[in-house]
């Protein structure tokens, strides 16, 4: 064969991997034509590509999804869980999006091509693991640099001399703060037992809890956790998983701001009349749980400052685990 040919037949398969880009952004190659369809026709019920490839049904049973209608999926990210385009929860970085959506349908947007589920291979990082720093994206540091630092919060959060492996001492209690865990609170449960302790509960003198918030602000923690609360019931309200009540309110309730404003009462504790307070003053502001509850399981969660805040208990949180042990045992 000619150099000449050969060149040739080099540059046509060159040219066979070169795609062309769909004329506008938010379109997506269909698979077995040159047309292009918008992204969020995909899985609409109509054949938009002709050649049926965006209805195909492998496809449309990983696209679709009982958290969110149409084009969109749940995003759990800095503590909050919104309904968004796949584009944009594909888009998102540092951090992105937890949630259901299968990578590989993030890739497929990325490749620009409605493709076989199954064929879809994903892109692995070939960058050297440099990691961004989540309060100042444009510092990088190395791996040694991680490594380090990365040990550090290890000795914060799950090692600590007093205690059993996989937790810290906070206060007079060996914690677990399992930051590097992803659970719901069902699992986190039982992750703390099979650990050989329970969720945290606050004790009513609060002193844990207070030990607990000035080891995370002492040491820059930004994590969700879950805690051992949840609501049992209409009657019974909320109650921590040893059974006492969870006193609603301060001290320990996050509050949250509504679009709508509302009035708040109060009732005299000696005359037992109830008024509005401060002269019917519309308030922004409730003190969780939020009324329809956001969700049955407590958790602190960093965009509450770690006050306590109702949160649907299948999303996904670290585990905050208390070893039974009231005394750590004394360093030897
Ligand atoms: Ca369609």
């Amino acid at each position: 064969m000619s150099f000449l040919i050969r060149t040739l037949l080099l540059l046509l398969v060159a040219c066979s991997f070169t795609r062309a880009t769909c004329p506008e952004s938010d379109q997506i190659h269909c698979k077995n034509s040159d047309r292009c369809t918008r992204i969020r026709y995909i899985c609409d019920g109509d054949n938009d590509c002709g050649d049926n490839s965006d209805e195909d049904s492998t496809l449309c049973r990983y696209w679709r999804n009982s958290d969110c209608e149409g084009n969109n999926a749940k995003c759990l990210r800095n503590g909050r869980s919104d309904c968004i385009t796949f584009s944009h929860y594909c888009g998102l970085s540092d951090p992105p999006c937890e949630g259901p959506v299968d990578p590989r349908l993030c890739q497929m947007l990325k490749d620009e091509k409605i493709q076989d589920i199954d064929s879809i291979v994903l892109e692995t990082p070939t960058t050297a693991p440099t990691i961004s720093l989540a309060t100042s994206p444009s510092v990088f540091y190395s791996a040694e640099d991680f490594h380090e630092d990365f040990k550090r919060q290890l000795d914060l959060t799950i090692r600590h001399k007093d205690c059993p492996q996989l937790y810290t001492r906070i206060g007079d209690q060996c914690v677990s703060v399992f930051f590097i865990g992803n659970l719901t609170w069902l699992e986190s449960q039982a992750f703390c037992q099979a650990i050989g302790g329970e969720l945290f509960v606050v004790k009513s003198d609060l002193s844990n809890y207070i030990a607990l918030l000035q080891h995370f602000n002492d040491n820059q923690v930004t994590k969700d956790f879950w805690i051992g609360g949840m609501y049992v019931n209409s009657s019974t309200g909320w109650q921590w998983t040893d059974e006492r009540s969870i006193q609603l309110g301060a001290p320990i309730w996050a509050v949250r701001h509504t679009p709508v404003c509302s009035t708040r009462v109060v009732t005299s504790p000696s005359f037992n009349v109830t008024r509005e307070a401060n002269d019917g003053i519309c308030y922004h502001y409730k003190q969780a749980p939020s009324e329809p509850l956001t969700g049955n399981c407590l958790a602190i969660t960093y965009e509450h400052y770690y006050f306590a805040s109702d949160q649907e208990c299948w999303t996904r949180k670290s585990p905050l685990c208390v070893t039974p042990d009231e005394h750590p045992k004394q360093a030897y």
